[in-house]
Order: structure tokens, then C-alpha cells, then sequence
């Protein structure tokens, strides 16, 4: 009679045990499933661009098409900027209006973002998607002093930058 009535028990623990350990395959499927998800995206690059009188310095002055960050410090003793456009012309070649700043909506010239105040000895991140390309990364902050204007872009705070 003990033995009659201990079996249906066995049985039961059994069965519980099957579903319990299918369960946790599922759980663990699930968890693979995710990590595959999150590296499926396209690629990102991350840029550190260093500003200074009179200079915009990406390193590496290229990235990957898809989604960049770029980090930019001032390390100068004046603010400036960070603008990013999309055009098949150099640098320097770049159109301007007339108190020498880049005109960014000029012809030959897309723009894609920027930031637009950086202080001496901050840091700020702008993160934009990027599509395969030349670019130029520039300062267009104009300084008015004593009825004379100082284009930072024309005293050299353009770089070139390329999207693979
Ligand atoms: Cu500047």
C-alpha cells in the first residue's frame, strides 16, 4: 500500500522538474535573443575633438557611417563652437558671408548639427547620424572688438572629416 501511494507523488515532483528546467531554457534563449538584438544596430564611432585658438583637431579625423559621438573640449582660452556639414568642398573653400563666417546655408553646404557654446575648459558630446561622405567640422563664432571682426573659421578652425 506505501509503495501505491508514494508513486503518484514521484510522478508529480517529475513533471515539475521538466517544466521547471524547460522554463529556464526558455529564460536563457531570451537572454541570448537580446544580446544578438543589441549588436544587430549599425556601427558607432566615437570622436575626441579637441578646440583651441585656432584650431579644430578631431582624432581620428575619420569614422564609420552610422551613428557618431563626437566629445569636443575646448582647451582655449576663448568659446567656440562645434558645427558639423555634409559638402564635397574643402575646408577652406567653404562659403562665407560677409563678416567671414561660413554661410551654412550656402550653396554646396548641408548642414547636420552642432553646439553651439563651448566654454574655455569645457566638454560637451554631440551625437549625430552619419551617412558615407566628406564633411567639415568648424568654429563660426565671429568676435566683434573694436569695430574689427575675427571669423574664427577663417583663422583656420575647419578640418576636414571623412564617413566610410
Ligand atoms: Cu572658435
Amino acid at each position: 500500500m506505501d509503495g501505491l501511494s508514494e508513486a503518484p507523488g514521484i510522478l508529480f515532483r517529475a513533471r515539475h522538474l521538466v517544466v521547471g528546467v524547460a522554463a529556464l531554457m526558455i529564460v536563457g534563449l531570451a537572454a541570448c535573443g537580446s544580446d544578438n538584438g543589441g549588436g544587430g544596430g549599425a556601427a558607432t564611432s566615437s570622436v575626441s575633438v579637441t578646440e583651441r585658438e585656432w584650431e579644430v583637431a578631431p582624432d581620428p579625423t575619420s569614422a564609420d557611417a552610422g551613428e557618431v559621438t563626437f566629445s569636443v573640449s575646448n582647451e582655449g582660452t576663448e568659446i567656440h563652437e562645434f558645427v558639423v556639414v555634409k559638402t564635397d568642398l574643402a575646408s577652406g573653400d567653404l562659403p562665407t558671408v560677409e563678416d567671414g563666417s561660413v554661410d551654412e546655408e550656402g550653396e554646396g553646404i548641408e548642414p547636420v548639427d552642432e553646439i553651439e557654446d563651448i566654454a574655455a575648459g569645457s566638454s560637451q558630446e554631440l551625437k549625430v547620424d552619419l551617412e558615407s561622405g566628406h564633411y567639415v567640422v568648424l568654429c563660426n563664432i565671429v568676435e566683434k572688438e573694436n569695430g574689427e571682426t575675427e571669423p574664427h573659421y577663417a583663422k583656420g578652425m575647419r578640418t576636414d572629416f571623412t564617413v566610410n
